[in-house]
């Protein structure tokens, strides 16, 4: 299939299903703040329109063709979130995101791409655009999940019997030197170069710490001994009050989270999800394990089959295979590493993606998890977040020394 054509089906498919998700927003939470983190969840929607417009004008050497949508919908420190919910009527901004992708398409037709323009090459705005959007999908099922936590349960669902979980276990990696990150023309800026790395010997987890094993810390105090926790940590615990994954609700009778079409049991089995690295750091404590680094996470994930998942309603139960499993699309997994430029990156196609994060505060997370979109899974694919962050699908997987 020529590129166009197949930049031209990607987008479309992934345009649907944004669609789908709009459609699927209570209206009256369009333009409500749900969370302090979070923007309105309509202005995502605009978002993802007005990032495409932008990056296609600008390889066109183009204005933009609406300034003033182009704003309000730009991820600027000029139009913070408070401003961002005075948002146009939902039929204005479906108007904004088939203008735009028209114009969009309208203009990957004319194009040659088979020039040196870095934005152009190969349709790189496009495809990035395409990326983003992907991307977006995420945080609007993040704020799904909030939006039903507003609304509350609509009924108690059946809850699942907690009396164990699969026993956690460790695989031996041996040394060895891979090829870390890509040097792929479309990966982000932050995944390249692609460079040799080694990795001495370390045990990993088999699969990523599940809920039952959480639920074991939580009953060991783990939350209350000082020990296990950083001064940072501490003080991130008591300023929060944190004694738990941020979403779940425990009454006598089960566990319960908020999923993106309501409130539903959590498995046992299941990856446990919403914690901050401050809770994942503290885990491995408790465990007398450590997380991964990236390395080692990477490592292990290129053993990974591509496999292409779509997105679900919540998290599979996790399985006690053989080897290193659930890899990509379970959860995303904390590191113990510090979001930093590999040697030799080059921001682009601009500082705002990497660069401006790139500030020794955020820790990298990997492997992607349930509701994350099947054209952006990849084992090079690095993921941020401050460390008292928890909103978001993250989880962790265990490490050691070997
Ligand atoms: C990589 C998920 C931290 O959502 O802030 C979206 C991705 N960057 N639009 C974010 C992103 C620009 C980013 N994260
Ligand atoms: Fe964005």
């Amino acid at each position: 299939m020529n590129r166009k054509q197949d930049i031209r089906e990607r987008l479309t498919n992934a345009r649907q299903r944004t669609l789908r998700m709009l459609d699927e927003i209570p209206p009256e939470f369009l333009t409500r703040r749900v969370h302090d983190f979070y923007s309105p969840v309509g202005w995502h929607f605009g978002h993802i329109a007005r990032t495409e417009e932008y990056w296609v004008c600008r390889a066109l050497r183009d204005p933009l063709r609406d300034e003033a949508l182009g704003f309000l919908f730009a991820d600027l420190p000029t139009n913070p979130k408070e401003n961002r919910a005075n948002l146009p009527l939902k039929e204005k901004i479906v108007d904004y995101m088939r203008d735009t992708r028209e114009h969009s398409l309208r203009a990957l037709e004319a194009q040659d791409l088979n020039v040196h323009d870095p934005l152009l090459a190969d349709g790189f705005a496009w495809e990035f655009a395409f990326q983003h959007e992907c991307q977006h999908q995420e945080t609007i099922t993040e704020l799904q999940c909030l939006i039903q936590r507003e609304i509350g349960p609509q009924e108690r669902p059946e809850p699942h019997i907690w009396v164990q979980g699969i026993k956690p276990q460790m695989s031996d990696v041996v040394a060895g030197t891979f090829v870390m990150g890509t040097d792929w023309q479309h990966a982000y800026d932050n995944e390249k170069p692609a460079h040799e790395v080694t990795v001495a010997p370390f045990k990993i987890g088999r699969s990523p710490v599940t809920a039952f094993e959480w639920s074991e810390f939580i009953k060991d105090r783990g939350y209350e001994t000082d020990s296990l926790w950083s001064e940072n940590g501490r003080a991130w615990r008591d300023e929060e009050k944190a004694t738990r994954p941020e979403y779940w609700h425990v009454d006598d009778g089960g566990h319960f989270i908020y999923g993106p079409t309501g409130l539903r049991a959590i498995h046992p089995d299941e990856p446990v999800a919403s914690v901050s690295w401050h809770e994942a750091q503290a885990f491995a404590q408790w465990r007398g394990a450590r997380l991964p680094t990236e390395e080692e996470r990477e490592l292990i994930a290129h053993g990974a089959s591509p496999r292409t998942v779509a997105p679900r309603e919540g998290p599979d139960p996790v399985s006690a295979t053989d080897g290193v499993g659930e890899l990509l699309a379970c959860i995303w997994e904390w590191t113990c590493s510090p979001f930093m430029p590999y040697h030799g990156f080059e921001a682009f196609p601009y500082d705002g993606y990497s660069l401006t994060h790139m500030d020794g505060r955020h820790y990298v997370c990997r492997g992607g998890s349930w509701a994350t979109s099947a054209p952006i899974l990849r084992p090079t694919f690095r993921n941020w977040y401050l460390p008292g962050y928890r909103q978001g699908f993250l989880g962790l997987r265990l490490a050691a020394d070997n």
